[in-house]
């Protein structure tokens, strides 16, 4: 077995090729159908939490157009579509009532993946909270583990009987620091004492959800749950002591924070460090119901970060020393390939052989609002995506239980806080036409999946001439 990156690239047959999208970024059309208000709809009317006042009011019109997206999934080539189900379209307060015409518009949606051959990967929670629960504190409400549980039980019993792969939360890491420690995202508060206890809540309603699904799914190879959770490996600035515990910190808050729960039923020794008085020890019933066990994990990974000691950078006392060397994306990441190999290696060596899914892997760029061409080039992304998938097959080389890849995204999507200025997308959409063209990147990614991959071993460049 060798790890080098020189060994020719060929993916198994069965190595699972999808895109990602999430719910509030793509769908549009919020209140449609009898939906509840959620979180993001609020945040993003309060001014100045969005970057040019941009809102998700219509988005992609993903919840009108799927089925044309569906047939540009198709024509891609993929084998699944990870997609997220907004919590207020199924239940409009958050808890009790359902709302039926919610639940149909994605079980029409789920029937017609499976009709066309790609299997529906869905993720519970992606940050869009309903509005209602929001206003009883949401993920700092004990009682939210109940809801989340009473929820997932929904979908679990209308969907579980054909949806193959479940997700609880997407990045609780990501919930946690931009909604609650640094307040970017929704329901954008700024505290370390409410960061603690919403990691607490998420991991707790986490194991809820998987009891849920043991409960009510019939245990099958095609019938499996697991959590979502980004990684970015830390390098440390240098090898003097501060550095070497900053780095240690950084890994332990942004990494093991919820890994370590979830897969070892502990929490890292250096959280107490990270939260100073707001640290609570989590009791050991809440680190039993988190340390369920999964069926797979989910890792999102864009870039990685090199850490020194920072004293003035709370409450973390470390902060990223930029690479002024290397390319940076437009969301201001190193482009790290590498990275990505050490992160699969890292996984095994700390937590084992679970099977590992890249559930989200890609980079903004700089395209123009409106293409005319049958595809735009975009090199910088094609390349991103090239040496990324290189990075992924020589984790698997190296004995790495990574099973599937799914890019973000499958369309140009609302970036969060940074509005629609960011595009990730294999398809461009004209946010004036809605129409969708697909970029050389999405050219290229068909081809890696039609050739399982040895297309990468070409130096040519991505096809320009479209899709097959
Ligand atoms: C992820 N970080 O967010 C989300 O799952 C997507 O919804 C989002 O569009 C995508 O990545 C691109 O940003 C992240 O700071 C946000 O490390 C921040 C980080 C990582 C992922």
């Amino acid at each position: 077995m060798s790890s080098s990156i020189f060994t020719p690239v060929e993916f198994p047959v069965d190595f699972l090729w999808g895109a990602a999208t999430a719910a509030y970024q793509v769908e549009g059309s919020p209140l449609a159908d009898g939906a509840g208000v959620s979180s993001w709809h609020r945040f993003v009317r309060t001014p100045g939490r969005v970057r040019d006042g941009d809102t998700g009011d219509v988005a992609c019109d993903h919840y009108r157009r799927w089925p044309e997206d569906l047939q540009w999934m198709r024509r891609i080539g993929l084998g699944s579509y990870r997609f997220s189900i907004s919590w207020s379209r199924i239940l409009p307060e958050g808890r009790g009532r359902v709302n039926p015409a919610g639940l149909a518009h994605y079980e029409r949606k789920v029937d017609a993946l499976l009709e066309a051959g790609i299997q529906p990967n869905i993720t519970l929670y992606h940050w869009d909270l309903p509005a209602a629960l929001d206003d009883r504190g949401g993920w700092l409400n004990p009682d939210i583990a109940d809801w989340f549980a009473d929820y997932a039980s929904v979908l679990f019993k209308a969907l579980g009987d054909r949806v193959p792969m479940w997700a609880t939360l997407n990045e609780p890491w990501v919930i946690t620091d931009g909604g609650f420690l640094h307040g970017t995202l929704a329901p954008g508060h700024r505290s370390a004492y409410e960061a603690a206890i919403a990691a607490r809540q998420l991991m707790r309603a986490h194991g809820r959800a998987v009891q849920a699904f043991r409960a009510l799914v019939p245990a099958a190879p095609d019938r499996r749950i697991g959590l979502v959770v980004n990684i970015e490996p830390k390098y440390p600035a240098s090898h003097g002591a501060a550095d070497l515990a900053a780095t240690a910190r950084a890994d332990a808050y942004m990494n093991r924070q919820y890994l370590d729960p979830a897969l070892r039923g502990t929490t890292p020794a250096e959280l107490p460090e990270v939260f100073g008085e707001a640290w609570v020890d989590w009791p050991a019933e809440e680190l039993a119901l988190a340390h369920q066990p999964l069926d797979f994990i989910g890792i999102n990974y864009y870039t990685r970060a090199v850490v020194r000691d920072d004293p003035a950078a709370w409450p973390l006392r470390a902060s990223a020393v930029r690479q002024t060397q290397a390319t940076h994306t437009e969301t201001a990441w190193e482009v790290y390939p590498p990275g990505l190999t050490d992160t699969l290696l890292w996984f095994k060596q700390h937590y084992g052989d679970l099977p590992i899914y890249i559930t989200e892997n890609g980079s903004a760029f700089y395209d123009p609002p409106s293409v005319e061409a049958p595809v735009l080039d975009d090199p910088l992304r094609t390349d991103y995506l090239r040496r990324h998938l290189r990075a992924v097959h020589a984790a698997r080389e190296a004995g790495v239980n990574v099973r599937g890849y799914y890019a973000w995204s499958l369309l140009d999507n609302l970036e969060w806080a940074l509005g629609y200025s960011k595009r990730f997308g294999l398809l461009h959409v004209n946010y004036a036409t809605q129409k969708r063209t697909p970029k050389a990147t999405c050219a290229l990614y068909s081809q890696v999946i039609s050739t399982r991959g040895r297309c990468l071993n070409d130096t040519a460049s991505a096809p320009t001439d479209g899709l097959p």
